[in-house]
């Protein structure tokens, strides 16, 4: 058992990431198994769901002529169009069906304003609107997160980032974890969360 002030943080694990989904990550559905096999050793235990309209920013498919995995720029900065995914209220949107969900004491959902992406469990694409998250974390005294899910590196490692600079102790346990690996993505998350402090393990 993790010491009471250890929440685990589940970002993710949902239809669409996984084989067959809209936006599959590989071996998305890897994660399931492990992740359900550590919640019973946290005291705090958040799930997070990618909740997009279907009039989402984000998706190529609401920039005419704009193709899949093709880069914008958004008015907080560059912004990959992803296919659409994650819309509110489909099966896409859904947890894994093997995923434990009733252990969960939270789920936060995030990517719900049309205008804005949120691939942190923290914090909007503009690094600065905040999901609520923080303050239900600090509410109930936890200090350290440990992070698992999809995909490595964007929702985990935006994650991770934004945890660590809000003061936590941020573990990443990468086993648990999927990427979705968009050139060189995932080097570069993983350098950019060592720098930020993030335990790798
Ligand atoms: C994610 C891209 C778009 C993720 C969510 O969960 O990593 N990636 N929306
Ligand atoms: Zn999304």
């Amino acid at each position: 058992m993790q010491p009471a002030d250890h929440a685990l943080i589940i970002i993710d694990v949902q239809n669409d990431f996984c084989p067959g989904g809209a936006l599959a990550v590989a071996e998305g559905d890897a994660v399931v198994a492990p992740i359900n096999a550590m919640m019973d050793d946290f005291a705090v235990k958040v799930l997070t769901q990618d909740w997009h309209p279907a009039d989402h920013a984000s998706f190529a498919a609401n920039h005419p002529g704009a193709a899949p995995f093709s880069m914008t720029e958004m008015p907080y900065g560059p912004q990959v169009l992803w296919p659409t995914h994650c819309v509110q209220g489909t099966d896409g949107a859904a947890f894994h069906p093997a995923l434990r969900t009733d252990p969960a004491d939270l789920v936060i959902r995030k990517g719900f304003r049309a205008a804005i992406d949120s691939y942190s469990a923290f914090f909007e694409n503009d690094h600065s609107t905040p999901t609520g998250l923080d303050g239900y974390l600090k509410a109930r005294g936890v200090t350290a997160v440990t992070l698992v899910g999809l995909a490595t590196d964007f929702c985990v490692a935006y994650s991770a980032i934004d945890a660590a600079k809000l003061g936590y102790a941020v573990t990443v346990r990468m086993e648990a974890c999927r990427a979705i690996d968009l050139e060189g993505s995932l080097d570069a998350a993983v350098a950019q969360m060592r720098e930020a402090g993030v335990t790798l393990a």
